[in-house]
């Protein structure tokens, strides 16, 4: 007993010493916050190669105005507002200014915002006019969008928030923030009005914080695509601070489209060195990814419409499917007819298996996008979780042949810095910036998590339900020696120059036959084995599910997808 006092005695001042000293010393609110700390990445960033291209060299031209992105870090930016709740984790978000490190010449084009749950990361464009019209302008006078004096959160001091108001012709793109009530002053260092030919329409992106109907979102370009123009810059909005509608905020455009900021394909497959991800697969997985030449090869075929008798064998790269048409019922691809070789081949072939890179240009050709497209000859069927049934096998529901997934790295022209990562989930998906991501040890390699049979994409391991958030289907994400290292077989099927497409990309029918199960009814052949007063809530849960994460988005080819010139969907 006398022993258990002394050592819990010392130990209790120690304690205590450990909590006095915290709060002598706590400087801000903010100790101690991911975002007090600058993420970087755990590897070396690629190599910019010396090259006649555009690609890494800081600047991009959008054609007579001048961008050039800086991070925000310890060096470049300051905090200029904090709240401490509300939003992701309840962590509240921040707000920076640029102080330091802008390129000469360059203006502010407004302030940067993130959550406090996500170690600093980030960056904001900042621009130059380079043409006898002045394609930037200080702003004629700001408006008093609202402080933030009367919202009941945690934060050390309030918040005044400022739009520019722009000549006409002009436009703004971003908000200003100060920590006192005076008017920012109008010069030429917040010379934040662009000429209208270099902006255009935005939206919300991503939710960075809300509370009481406030609520800050980056801002993106409302049309994107590959051939869309809108340049993401990087900025926020602040909306429901004031009562009165506030003029819209713009994203900036990139007038030029030449595309010559597009890596080349060296340096393509340097960034891809760089970034391939590491795929993990349920140890309980049966159906791996393979090759498209493997499942052609071992003994994949293919059948038309009214000749279902005659299918044929596939060539390597399928040089005798049918080209280009549209996803009508005229032809789909089958398991061999052998019973062997089929049960085979729904096994794919992991030694084999090679990932298949589709390059495009994203924001204006601001970004680029490695859509890193996989593979798996079988998907195999759906497990549900409901209430005390901890998995739940839904029979044939969500089986179908010839499954293909993908997660896109979207990287920076302007210095070839992966910025985000777009993880595909049953024809959904999240976007994960690369702060919050999970990296192989030492190097800059994404990890991704492929659910057991679904093959849905994510950023973590564990359970995943879809429906109601205690019930749903069951996305099983873990660990296990069934893992695919992208960067060791790669093959580029489209969007380098010189790249000719293999004829399989423009095969536009189905991988496998159209499934051909009556989803309802066969849902309806479960409930009738659960108990009665059961069966009510079952039906409520399933029709939560989205249809097509019962039936999969379908076996067709990732060109049919409109991912393929559009930009990523959103969760
Ligand atoms: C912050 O960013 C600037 C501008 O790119 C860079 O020069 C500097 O090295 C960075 N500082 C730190 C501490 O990462
Ligand atoms: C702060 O906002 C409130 C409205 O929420 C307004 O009444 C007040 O005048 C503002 N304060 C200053 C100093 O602008
Ligand atoms: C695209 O723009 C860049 C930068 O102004 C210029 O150097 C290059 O020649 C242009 N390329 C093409 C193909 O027009
Ligand atoms: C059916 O398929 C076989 C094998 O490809 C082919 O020889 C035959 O001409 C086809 N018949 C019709 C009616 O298309
Ligand atoms: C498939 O096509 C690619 C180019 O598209 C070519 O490099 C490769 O040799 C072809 N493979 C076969 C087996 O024909
Ligand atoms: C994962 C994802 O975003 N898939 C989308 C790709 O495009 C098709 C349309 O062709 C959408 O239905 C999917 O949701």
């Amino acid at each position: 007993i006398e022993m258990y006092n002394d050592t819990y005695f010392k130990l209790l001042v120690f304690v205590l010493f450990l909590f006095v000293n915290q709060f002598s010393w706590a400087e801000s609110q903010t100790d101690g916050l991911p975002v007090e700390t600058v993420f970087t990445f755990p590897g070396p960033l690629p190599t910019i190669l010396p090259d006649e291209g555009g690609f890494g060299k800081g600047i991009i031209d959008l054609g007579g105005l001048e961008v050039a992105q800086v991070p925000i870090n310890i060096s470049t930016a300051q905090r200029v507002w904090s709240t401490y709740e509300g939003g992701r984790d309840n962590m509240g978000f921040s707000i920076f200014e640029l102080t330091n490190n802008i390129p000469r010449n360059f203006f502010k084009l407004g302030f940067y915002a993130q959550p406090n749950n996500q170690k600093r990361f980030g960056s904001i464009l900042v621009a130059r006019s380079v043409s006898s019209i002045s394609n930037l302008r200080p702003p004629e006078d700001f408006i008093e969008v609202g402080n933030t004096t009367s919202l009941n959160i945690k934060q050390d001091w309030p918040a005044y928030v400022w739009q520019p108001v722009c000549l006409d012709g002009y436009q703004a793109v971003g908000m200003f923030v100060t920590a006192d009530p005076q008017k920012p002053l109008l010069t030429q260092e917040y010379t934040s009005c662009v000429r209208s030919e270099f902006t255009e329409q935005s939206e919300a992106d991503a939710l960075l914080w809300g509370i009481e109907g406030v609520s800050v979102f980056n801002l993106r370009p409302i049309i994107r695509g590959t051939q869309a123009t809108g340049v993401y810059t990087g900025t926020f909005s602040f909306q429901g601070l004031s009562s009165t509608p506030l003029p819209p905020l713009f994203s900036l455009k990139n007038t030029k489209l030449n595309m010559s900021c597009m890596p080349s394909e060296a340096q393509t497959r340097v960034l891809f060195q760089t970034y391939s991800p590491l795929v993990y697969f349920h140890p309980e997985e049966d159906f791996l990814p393979s090759s498209v030449d493997w499942f052609f090869t071992n003994g994949a075929l293919l059948y038309q419409k009214g000749n279902e008798s005659n299918p044929v064998p596939i060539q390597p790269n399928g040089t005798n499917l049918p080209q280009g048409g549209s996803n009508d019922d005229l032809y789909w691809l089958d398991y061999p007819v052998d019973k062997t070789l089929k049960e085979k081949v729904k096994r794919g072939d992991l030694s084999s298996t090679k990932v298949y890179l589709h390059i495009k240009p994203m924001f204006g050709g601001t970004y680029t996008d490695i859509v890193v497209w996989i593979f798996c000859p079988f998907n195999g069927n759906a497990n549900l979780k409901f209430l005390f049934i901890k998995k739940l096998p839904l029979g044939d529901i969500g089986e179908h042949i010839g499954d293909w997934e993908h997660v896109t790295l979207r990287i920076s022209n302007f210095n070839g810095m992966l910025w985000r990562v777009y993880f595909a989930e049953h024809s959904k998906g999240t976007l994960v910036e690369a702060c919050d991501l999970e990296y192989v040890d030492g190097e800059n390699k994404p990890v991704v998590y492929s659910s057991l049979h679904g093959h849905a994409m994510f950023s973590k391991p564990g359970l995943v339900l879809q429906g109601d958030g205690n019930n749903g289907i069951r996305n099983d994400m873990e660990r296990s020696d069934k893992v695919l290292d992208c960067g060791l077989g790669y093959e580029v099927i489209a969007g380098l120059s010189g790249v000719v497409e293999p004829p399989w990309v423009n095969y536009l029918r189905k991988w496998g036959p159209q499934v051909s199960y009556d989803i309802e009814k066969s849902l309806q052949g479960f409930a009738k084995i659960l108990p009665w007063f059961l069966r009510k809530s079952f039906y409520k849960l399933t029709s939560k599910i989205p249809v097509e994460i019962l039936g999969e988005e379908g076996p067709t080819g990732p060109k049919d997808k409109s991912n393929w010139t559009g930009d990523e969907g959103h969760s």
